[in-house]
């Protein structure tokens, strides 16, 4: 991949302390490539937009209001009139640090990765992130490898690079902070490959953070659900398989137990044991199927997505 082109797609609202900052590093690190920046403002009442023309971004406003649309109307005016073929996505408020950009971009060049998250979780500053929201991203992100498959450790991280071609392929519809998350699974679920880098997660430099950890984290974890459920049962199903097997084992056990050594006979128990251990097991076994599937499915579009690019 040579002389391609970049377009750094940077959402603000209100932060005007940071947003020179980041812009006049990422002109630094990326000189000698091809690249635009274009800020994506949700209509800041400070002096975020005037500092972001006057350092030579592009500045277009959000239709709607959200982390999650300020991108979608970001890629899209990007591909509609910026030509780039990779993307790159980096918070307004100086928490990720434009100089390790090219780190992120290397695996996208040198190994045709088509799309790499930073990690925030191995170059963490003290106060960078509060304990309540340290916890929540990681069991988000948990939550998101047992239940979809995503095999990142930081899911809901805002730094990413990505090639055009994700954007032109999944359908992307989240306004608010769950973009994220469905982002990186639309992503994963249409086969694109994920890499992951760590990077350095700072205090932002000022104004204040627009996520409701609450709220947004309520949001996340639905997104997940929903995707796990319409994407991949294979959770669900061994869930229930378990649920259903391991009452249904002990309930076997405690009335072969009477039947053996006290000779009392517990028909009905016997018959519920039966029910609950067989559909268990059933469960488990398509667990196990659907994960094939899974796989088939995986190959497949790999597949198809390797024919496509030769
Ligand atoms: N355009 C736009 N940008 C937003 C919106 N909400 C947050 N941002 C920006 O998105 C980036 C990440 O948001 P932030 O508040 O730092 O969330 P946090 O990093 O999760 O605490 C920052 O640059 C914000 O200014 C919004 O509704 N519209
Ligand atoms: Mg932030």
């Amino acid at each position: 991949m040579r002389n391609f082109s970049l377009v750094v797609v940077i959402p603000t609202l209100n932060e005007e302390e940071a947003i020179g900052y980041v812009i006049d590093r990422i002109k630094e690190v990326l000189k000698k490539y091809n690249y635009h920046i274009l800020v994506v403002d949700g209509g800041s009442t400070d002096n975020t937009v005037q500092i972001a023309k006057n350092k030579g971004a592009i500045v277009i406003r959000q239709k709607d209001k959200g982390y999650g649309d300020a991108y979608i109307t970001g890629f899209k005016y990007a591909i509609k009139h910026l030509n780039p073929d990779i993307l790159v996505m980096i918070d307004g408020d100086g928490t990720y640090d434009p100089l390790e950009l090219l780190k992120l971009l290397q695996p996208i060049i040198q190994e045709d990765v088509d799309m790499v998250i930073g990690n925030r979780f191995q170059g963490m500053r003290k106060e960078a992130m509060t304990t309540i929201n340290k916890i929540g991203n990681k069991i988000l992100s948990w939550l998101a490898r047992i239940m979809i498959g995503i095999n990142t450790q930081d899911t809901q991280s805002g730094y990413r690079v990505l090639k055009k071609e994700i954007i032109q392929t999944v359908p992307l519809r989240e306004k608010g902070m769950p973009f994220a998350t469905e982002l990186i699974v639309q992503a994963y679920i249409y086969g694109f490959d994920i890499a992951e880098v760590p990077i350095t997660y700072r205090p932002r430099i000022g104004g204040k953070s627009k996520l409701n950890p609450l709220k947004d984290g309520y949001r996340i974890l639905i997104t997940i659900v929903k995707f796990a459920l319409r994407y991949n049962p294979t959770f669900f199903i061994f869930s229930l398989g378990a649920l259903m097997l391991v009452p249904g084992l002990v309930l076997g056990a405690y009335v072969a137990y009477h039947y053996f050594f006290t000779g009392i006979k517990y028909h009905v128990k016997g018959l519920i044991s039966i029910m609950l251990t067989l559909s268990g097991f059933n469960s488990l076994l398509l667990a196990i199927l659907s994960i094939y599937l899974k796989r088939f499915e995986l190959r497949i579009i790999r597949y198809l997505r390797s024919m496509r690019r030769t």
